[in-house]
């Protein structure tokens, strides 16, 4: 399981807060605490910083990778010019948070791709929007799929977020995503799927539980990335139990190393 951490995301509060001061020690500690409880990239969403989107972006990338060199980023933005200033800074292949069909949007990140070569996450939107339908969205993927394989990204390099709906609003949303990402993983073998899991128990209460569990019943069915909080102890001692159980672990050694570091020590101390 390839963990995004979601903390650094300008909606948040403290985060706005943290951004708009320059707190470098607020958000080197988010970005610490995430990379050391098994990150492999550090999400960074700016969008709440408006005109100084950009500027802000490359301020947090530099922050970050200059307090820990070997940190990789997900940057997080609608906005190509943000996109583009952060590619220009970071050190290492970044994960660019992401590339749809919608067209204007779509045809300003392309060259992007093509220049500055992140592996990328490829959310099934287009310009009307998300779509409840699996077949649309599913359709969607493989056109993604499709144009960035056109121009040279591998498959190995694609994350294709099926966009999760709220259980709470559409009853099929976690089938149905499930649904789109094991199919796309069939046609692609190889390509990764990904998603925002919270989304999943939005409007609902328990949402740490039900995130939990729809985590374990998304790694059944093939997803190797999600965009989540790692500091989440229960979420993370599921993936890692998880994995063991689908026969992803040799030896159960990630479940033995978890265990000998405190991982399942889930009860506050
Ligand atoms: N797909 C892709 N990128 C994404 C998303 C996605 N980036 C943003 C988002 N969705 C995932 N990231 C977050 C970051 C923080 C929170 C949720 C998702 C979060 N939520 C709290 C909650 O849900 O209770 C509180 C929000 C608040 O403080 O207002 O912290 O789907 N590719």
């Amino acid at each position: 399981m390839i963990v995004v951490g979601e903390r650094i995301n300008s909606t948040r509060k403290p985060i706005t807060a943290a951004l708009e001061a320059r707190d470098e020690a607020f958000l080197l500690n988010e970005a610490r605490r995430q990379w050391e409880a098994g990150s492999a990239y550090i999400d960074v969403n700016t969008a709440m910083m408006r005109a100084k989107e950009a500027e802000v972006m490359v301020w947090v990338i530099e922050l970050i990778q200059g307090e820990i060199p070997e940190a990789l980023i997900a940057i997080d933005s609608a906005n190509p010019a943000a996109l583009e200033a952060g590619f220009k800074v970071h050190k290492g292949r970044a994960l660019m948070n992401s590339i749809n069909m919608e067209v204007e949007r779509r045809d300003a990140i392309i060259p992007l791709v093509a220049e500055y070569k992140p592996r990328v996450i490829a959310l099934t939107i287009d310009d009307s929007g998300i779509s409840k339908n699996a077949d649309k969205r599913h359709d969607l993927g493989v056109q993604l799929i499709e144009l960035l394989t056109t121009i040279g990204v591998e498959l190995d390099d694609i994350f294709v977020d099926p966009l999760i709906f709220p259980v709470s609003a559409e009853l099929q949303a976690g089938n149905t995503s499930l649904e789109i990402m094991g199919r796309l993983k069939q046609s692609f073998p190889g390509v990764h799927t990904i998603c925002g899991l919270s989304n999943i128990s939005f409007g609902l209460p328990e949402r740490t539980m039900i995130n939990q569990v729809f985590m374990v019943l998304a790694l059944d069915r093939g997803l190797d990335a999600a965009i989540i909080d790692p500091l989440d102890k229960r979420m993370m001692a599921n993936v890692i139990t998880a994995r063991t159980l689908l026969g992803q672990d040799k030896a159960c050694r990630s479940f033995l190393k978890a265990y000998r570091s405190g991982g399942f020590k889930l009860e506050p101390t």
